[in-house]
């Protein structure tokens, strides 16, 4: 059976004739008009970036190389004696668009556990760290300062060929999904624990690996959820602010780690990633006002005096989707089956019932339904890991399986250095000043 690397070295040069031949056919053609809008409002719906290994339906949500998150969970491997997909399965599939076989995710398992160990002083960084600091800080951090041992960058320096860049950009992104899981750890450990960390088990699979180094590697169920979760959170097409960023500080040439640093503290935005831990403490906020069992009259006036006091309902509302967020409706089911009778996850399933009427009613957001960010952090209390702080970082360890996969396909395609056009207020008024 092939490799993850080997199976990439015989599609790519398919994939680049394919894009040579889309653009000789379609290159001249346009997508229709931009509007000074969309200048103005964040890009909304301006057609700008390319990207095979996952697309937003805005009605019906995220697609990972055309599979729904229902056809990955039937489709991808599990582990054994499991039900969710296994991460790795998810990384081959936005990869190569293909459902990898059972030991071919097994030996992603083991090459990651191999990879796993972070320099010493990149953990004296995340040591030296107050545990004032926030957890993303902490984490964009300690993924710059992986840049130290990067193949890319040395192999740029050696003067090597274009068409090499893949497959070294390959090298650091297994590095640095890898590591992830030590680094996380150990920021967790030294903010909320006594700062001593597990050694990573060759023969577990990522997530299993990732739960024991927070402390909940016994939980089976808790085990299964982080399979899910870093799953549905992998890649969400690739115009959101942690992909782009990655994408967009990879054209630079910056080496893997320097991008999803970047990407991280896009993340680290309460519009983008860190909605999870807003939701939590949103959550925790109304408890503390209305009470644990509040009517839903309570809940509709708590909602209300958010939004009057000019604050986001954080974990509702999207830039591209329409309808409620298939992850969101994935981690619902997960609830139903292990936890269908935790008080948290009934208010979460309250505030479903409520807060879309109250978003139309108040007539601003597009998108009155929930995203990912409504759910997550429910589950992850549920099992007591509780310290919402920390939700953003589950977040980015899965971010990077996406960012990953961007950045060695725009190496092997030879994306070029990103530049769009900015225009000054005055010089708008001028082009259309007569029409
Ligand atoms: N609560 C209150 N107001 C909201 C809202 C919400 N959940 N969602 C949108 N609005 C408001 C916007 O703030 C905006 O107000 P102004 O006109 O005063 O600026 C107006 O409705 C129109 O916004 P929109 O076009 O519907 O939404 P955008 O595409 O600009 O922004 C998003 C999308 C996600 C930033 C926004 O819905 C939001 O702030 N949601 C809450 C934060 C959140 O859950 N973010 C996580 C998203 C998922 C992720 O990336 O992790």
């Amino acid at each position: 059976q092939l490799t993850l690397k080997e199976r990439l070295a015989e599609l790519i040069p398919a994939e680049i004739e394919k894009v040579k031949a889309i653009r000789a056919e379609h290159g001249k053609k346009a997508f229709g008009p931009v509007t000074v809008d969309q200048l103005y409002g964040g890009m909304r719906g301006l057609p700008a970036l390319i990207w095979d290994g996952s697309v937003l339906d805005p009605e019906e949500g995220i697609r990972f190389r055309g599979k729904s998150i229902d056809e990955c969970k039937k489709l991808l491997p599990a582990a054994p004696g499991g039900s969710e997909p296994l991460p790795e399965g998810l990384f081959w599939l936005l990869l190569t668009g293909e459902i990898p076989s059972k030991e071919q995710v097994t030996e992603l398992s083991r090459d990651w556990a191999a990879r796993a160990e972070i320099p010493d002083f990149v953990k004296e960084i995340i040591d030296r760290c107050p545990p004032t600091l926030h957890p993303m800080s902490q984490f964009s951090m300690a993924v710059t300062a992986l840049n130290h041992d990067s193949a890319f960058a040395k192999a740029y320096q050696d003067g090597v060929s274009k068409k090499e860049y893949w497959g070294y950009t390959f090298e650091d992104s297994m590095d640095l999904i890898a590591k992830l899981p030590n680094i996380a750890g150990r920021i967790y450990r030294n903010v909320f624990g006594d700062g001593k960390l597990p050694a990573i088990d060759s023969t577990k699979d990522y997530s299993a690996n990732l739960a024991n180094l927070l402390g909940f590697g016994d939980n089976e169920a808790f085990v299964e959820l982080l399979r899910l979760y870093i799953t549905i959170h992998t890649d969400h097409e690739g115009g959101n602010v942690s992909a782009h960023t990655g994408k967009l500080v990879g054209s630079a040439l910056s080496d893997p780690f320097l991008a999803f640093g970047a990407s991280l503290n896009g993340l680290a935005g309460p519009l983008h990633g860190l909605a999870n831990q807003e939701v939590l403490l949103w959550l925790r906020k109304m408890q503390s006002q209305i009470g644990e069992n509040a009517t839903d009259d309570a809940v509709k006036s708590y909602v209300w005096s958010t939004l009057k006091s000019g604050q986001v309902v954080p974990g509702y509302g999207h830039a591209v989707l329409r309808k409620t967020d298939p992850r969101y409706t994935a981690q619902r089911e997960f609830a139903l089956k292990n936890l269908s009778h935790d008080p948290l996850f009934k208010l979460v399933g309250q505030i479903y019932d409520i807060v879309p009427n109250i978003l139309l009613e108040a007539g601003k957001a597009k998108n009155p339904w929930p995203n990912v960010d409504a759910h997550s952090g429910v589950l992850l209390t549920h099992y007591g890991l509780d310290q919402m702080q920390f939700y953003t970082v589950l977040f980015g360890v899965s971010r990077a399986f996406g960012v990953a996969a961007q950045l060695i396909w725009d190496r092997a395609l030879g994306a070029p250095l990103e530049r769009p056009k900015s225009y000054s207020s005055e010089a708008i008024q001028k082009m259309f000043k007569d029409r």
